[in-house]
């Protein structure tokens, strides 16, 4: 009965919201304002209030760019990472989480507010009543304005439109679409990225130690990525390297 129980998950289905999403997320926000960027003024409450006005009495698939816009106000940066320390990626996440807490030189998006309160969590509502749901909620694929996937496009569009100096990109060489069109880089961050701040855009392009590497700055997606940069005016530099 239990491994019945446990398989009739519908298709297109995950996990529901993250426990405690509230607590944590609040606690993320105080430990920022507090410990990581002190000086900062954020209104800590104010912004969770927003959250939940964005998410709450919501049908799961309906969450759009637009309405955070009223939480994202009240994180309006007054602080940017300084030029040339910008860093964007695609599918190389756990690599550069280990490689920005070594190199402590790169920004990413997880040092903003928004990417350091939502990182790792997963949110939807629920239309019937308040609140969340937490028993299950839509995958990516179920929906058209998924609320989490609103959100990250959202802070990813102004991280990449605050970007300035030398910018550097991290792809991974080991899996077969370094460089995608429907990722957040290829589909939001790219066209974010303004010709007249960015200097130059400095592709890293990171294989397995194994070097099992698909694709390199000569091969692949990689191409097409040199390609639309050339074609929008970009000065850019490719360095394949193992990890
Ligand atoms: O779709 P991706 O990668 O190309 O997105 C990565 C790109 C980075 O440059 C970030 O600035 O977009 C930004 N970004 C995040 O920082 C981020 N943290 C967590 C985008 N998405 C982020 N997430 C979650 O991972 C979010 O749920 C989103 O859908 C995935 C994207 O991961 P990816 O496909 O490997």
């Amino acid at each position: 009965l239990i491994v019945l129980w446990l398989c009739a998950g519908e298709p297109g289905t995950q996990s529901g919201t993250t426990p405690n999403i509230k607590e944590i997320a609040m606690g993320r926000c105080y430990d920022y304002v507090t410990r990581v960027k002190p000086g900062l003024r954020y209104d800590c409450e104010d912004i969770w209030r927003r959250f939940e006005e964005a998410v709450g009495r919501q049908a799961p698939c309906n969450v759009t760019v637009e309405d955070y816009g009223r939480m994202f106000y009240a994180m309006a940066q007054t602080w940017a990472p300084p030029c040339g320390r910008f860093l964007f990626w695609s599918k190389t996440k756990t690599f550069v989480q280990t490689l920005v807490a070594a190199l402590r030189h790169f920004w990413t998006l997880e040092d903003t507010l928004a990417g350091f309160m939502f990182n790792d969590l997963l949110w939807c509502g629920r239309e019937d009543e308040a609140g969340f749901d937490f028993g299950s909620c839509p995958g990516w694929s179920a929906c058209q304005h998924h609320p989490v996937y609103s959100l990250w496009r959202r802070a990813s569009q102004k991280f990449a439109e605050s970007a300035c100096g030398n910018v550097t990109v991290l792809l991974n060489g080991s899996v077969a679409q370094a460089f995608s069109r429907n990722s957040m880089f290829g589909s939001v961050e790219l066209d974010g990225l303004d010709p007249c701040r960015v200097n130059y855009v400095n592709i890293k392009v990171v294989s397995d130690q194994e070097g099992a590497s698909r694709e390199s700055c000569g091969r692949g997606s990689v191409v097409d990525l040199i390609q639309i940069l050339r074609s929008r005016g970009f000065r850019w530099t490719c360095a394949d390297s193992s990890r």
